[in-house]
């Protein structure tokens, strides 16, 4: 992966999600990354919004892999595990990092870090091109997040930069990439399920048409979580059906 990696650098831009597309749309062959200082319309799942104050890490990775659709099925594992291993090579307490299902990492249980995946196939067949797209909380956090949020800078006291954090980043994430292997889902599953919150516990769970509480199994071959329903049914539940 490191071979001819391209980056762009905005201090201010509304996405680096929606730039990358921007950019793969228009041809850049990539991989290649784009950095904000700064997102004035940071993007989250769902139409939710990325909280972006200058001084964290925005950044989006653009590559074309030539594989299909469904084979991305480890990525947003991967991805996490990445951000975790960055985190630690930061000094965040290694038992504190945690991968909560589907896209978020936790220090202390609170959200530090959100991951979101876009990518667009060609027409019937493999992909034209995948976004990795990472948030990490290197100094600010929102107050008002529902579920709790923190930053590197609140966990260790330590002040890290962009450009640093961005550095080893793509090391880490470039590492695992390499590592991949679109068939073998069950390492990467056992990894992230080591160091992952809230399984074997209770949670209630919110799909577009019904809450429901349920406890959390593990991970299935293909990335969905299993969860067993309170009259002993298990359901398997995918990324885009959660809120
Ligand atoms: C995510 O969505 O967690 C994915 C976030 C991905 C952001 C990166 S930044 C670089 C790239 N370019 C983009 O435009 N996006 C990506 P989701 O699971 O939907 O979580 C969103 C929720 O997290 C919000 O509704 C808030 O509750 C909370 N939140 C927002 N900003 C936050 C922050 N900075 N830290 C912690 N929690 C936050």
């Amino acid at each position: 992966m490191p071979n001819g990696v391209g980056a762009f650098f905005f201090e201010v831009c509304d996405s680096t999600n929606a730039r990358a597309a921007t950019l793969a749309i228009a041809g850049e062959p990539g991989p290649l990354w784009v950095v904000a200082g700064e997102q004035s319309a940071g993007r989250g799942r769902r139409g939710r919004s990325w909280t972006s104050k200058t001084g964290n890490l925005y950044a989006s990775l653009m590559f074309r892999p030539h594989i299909r659709p469904q084979d991305l099925a480890a990525l947003p594992f991967i991805v996490a595990l990445a951000v975790r291993d960055t985190f630690i090579a930061f000094g965040a307490p290694e038992s504190q990092v945690q991968c909560k299902w589907p896209n978020d990492i936790l220090i202390g249980e609170r959200k530090a870090s959100g991951v979101l995946i876009e990518s667009s196939a060609k027409h019937g067949g493999l992909l034209d091109y995948v976004i990795i797209g990472i948030g990490m909380n290197l100094v600010h956090f929102p107050d008002d997040a529902a579920f709790g949020a923190t930053s590197l800078l609140h966990v260790t006291g330590q002040e890290v930069s962009v450009k640093d954090a961005a550095t080893v980043l793509a090391e880490k994430l470039y590492a695992r990439i390499d590592a991949w292997k679109v068939d073998d889902f069950s390492s990467v599953a056992e990894e992230w399920t080591r160091y992952s919150w809230g399984l074997g516990q209770q949670r209630v769970l919110r799909t577009h048409d019904e809450t429901f509480t349920a406890t959390l199994l593990g991970l299935s071959d293909d990335g969905a979580l299993i969860a067993r329903l309170d009259d002993g049914l298990e359901k398997r539940l995918y990324a885009g059906d959660v809120f």
